[in-house]
């Protein structure tokens, strides 16, 4: 039978034979059914040895400051996901707890023939995997569904900037950007029924922030995401290019967040951007965001272990930031004053505003946004940390090796070049007030924000 899925998606995590016995698919980056390379890697295995398929996700209690925003579009997802697998004969359960003892714990309970897993470059993904693979007997496998060009392949370094990468990846899009196969009925079933999740409980056991609310304007799950990557393609694409820099205009895909949580792929919605009937100028920009600056994220957090620390920055952005350590600042605030969006800058408060209570803050924003916060505190570190903090707890997309890179190119010219010298920034880019009313209509935006704060 011909092997649907591109070894070179594949890593090989531990010498333990592939067995007789139900394979198993680890979800946790890639959380959907259709168009994932991990699940129909798993099925392969399956097929091949004739057994069950089941798929299990380990929710954790805690995970980066996710706050019930998160886990609660999270969740919704997963019930999808288990309603579309239960259709196709695969099990689906959830597991809770640390993912090193339950995972190793349900496959000796399964007798397990394989273990495959997604791919993810963040530290705490890498631990639960390095833990996993030191104390589990069963094959253990890592696909990477999130990336159209697989991130081991794309490049064996970290790359400078968006310049180097480009050609890199764009040299293996022939390859790798190919249909992705539907997924069919499994023919093997589980010998025993699947316990029932009670997934109010799951929730109920977190130990969250439930003070953050959950958004209403982003409806989670795959179905829902295939909706608005269709709607976007049909309506918004062709002004792409014109309108994603204006955060008085509804520009941007607003996908961010199922593709996230995987709900989307990113490889389906290139697939079917390439085949749009739309100006290629628009196709051209919104590809370059959605291969080539998203998966150089992930280049930048598998590369460089110090993906949410001022450690990342070029030796450029340290040297000249450190000269500049001492100069004076013309505001400083503190974490609080930040996260009430109270500062001096109505633009900075609405940015602010609009991801609190959207849940998601323009593009074009949130560099101005990250940049003001070097601006205002009294150092890159600090900055990073607040950066960070806010944005993973306000932020639906927040937790991603995108945000990781963004605010580590806002703050520490990660991915940028260097720019003429300037008090606080040294050489890293300097974004005004003044800059920004260039651009759009900066009163319109802030009215814009206070009507959605009042309600
Ligand atoms: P669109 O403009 O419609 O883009 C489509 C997709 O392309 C995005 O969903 C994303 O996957 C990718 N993309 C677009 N711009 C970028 C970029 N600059 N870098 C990497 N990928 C990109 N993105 C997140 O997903 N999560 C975050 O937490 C996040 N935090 C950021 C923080 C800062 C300080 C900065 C400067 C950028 C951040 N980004 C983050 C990147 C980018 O701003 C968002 O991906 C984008 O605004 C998401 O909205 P959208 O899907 O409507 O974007
Ligand atoms: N992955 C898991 O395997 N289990 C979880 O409980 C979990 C919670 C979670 C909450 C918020 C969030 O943004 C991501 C979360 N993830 C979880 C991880 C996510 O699915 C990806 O694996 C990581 O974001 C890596 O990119």
């Amino acid at each position: 039978m011909q092997q649907i899925v591109n070894e070179k998606r594949i890593s090989t995590l531990n010498k333990a034979p592939l067995c007789d016995g139900p394979v198993i698919y680890w979800m946790s980056r890639d959380q959907r059914v259709e168009d994932n390379w991990a699940l129909l890697y798993a099925r392969e295995l399956a097929l091949k040895k004739k057994a069950p398929l089941a798929v299990i996700f380990c929710l954790v209690p805690k995970f980066l400051g996710a706050t019930l925003r998160q886990y609660g579009y999270m969740l919704k997802g997963l019930v999808e996901v288990e309603n579309l697998l239960t259709r196709l004969n695969i099990g689906f359960y959830l597991l809770t707890g640390k993912p090193e003892l339950e995972i190793a714990r349900f496959c000796r309970h399964m007798g397990a023939g394989a273990l495959v897993s997604d791919f993810s470059p963040l530290r705490i993904n890498r631990s639960w995997k390095k833990a996993l693979s030191e104390n589990l007997e069963t094959a253990f496998f890592e696909v990477d569904a999130h990336n159209i060009v697989p991130c081991r392949e794309a490049s064996p370094k970290q790359e400078y900037a968006a310049y180097t990468f480009r050609p890199k990846i764009n040299k293996l899009l022939s390859e790798f950007m190919t249909d992705i196969p539907k997924i069919t009925r499994h023919p093997f079933s589980l010998p025993s029924q699947l316990p029932s999740i009670n997934w109010h409980q799951a929730a109920q056991e977190l130990e969250i922030d439930w003070q953050v609310k959950e958004v209403n304007n982003f409806k989670a799950g795959e179905k829902a995401a295939r909706e608005m990557m269709c709607f976007f393609i049909e309506n918004k694409l062709a002004r792409y290019e014109a309108e994603r820099n204006d955060p008085t205009l509804d520009g941007q895909s607003n996908l961010s967040p199922c593709l996230h949580f995987g709900h989307l792929s990113a490889q389906r919605l290139a697939l079917l951007v390439k085949e749009a009937d739309v100006p290629d100028a628009s196709k051209e920009a919104f590809l370059e965001e959605l291969i080539v600056r998203r998966e150089l994220s992930d280049n930048f957090c598998y590369h460089n272990a110090h993906y949410d620390s001022a450690e990342a920055f070029p030796r450029w952005a340290k040297e000249s930031l450190a000269e500049h350590a001492g100069d004076p600042r013309e505001y400083l605030y503190a974490p609080e004053d930040f996260e009430a969006g109270k500062t001096h800058d109505q633009l900075w408060n609405a940015a602010q505003t609009e991801m609190v209570t959207r849940g998601k803050m323009h593009g074009y924003l949130r560099m101005y946004w990250a940049k003001k916060i070097l601006e205002w505190t009294t150092s890159p570190e600090e900055a990073m940390k607040i950066a960070i903090y806010l944005n993973d707890k306000y932020s639906l997309d927040g937790r991603d090796p995108n945000g990781y890179s963004g605010i580590a190119w806002s703050i520490g010219g990660v991915h940028d070049r260097a720019w003429p010298q300037r008090p606080v920034f040294g050489k890293v880019r300097y974004m005004s007030y003044r800059g920004s009313k260039s651009k759009f209509n900066v009163e319109k935006y802030i009215r814009m924000q206070i009507k959605v704060k009042k309600g």
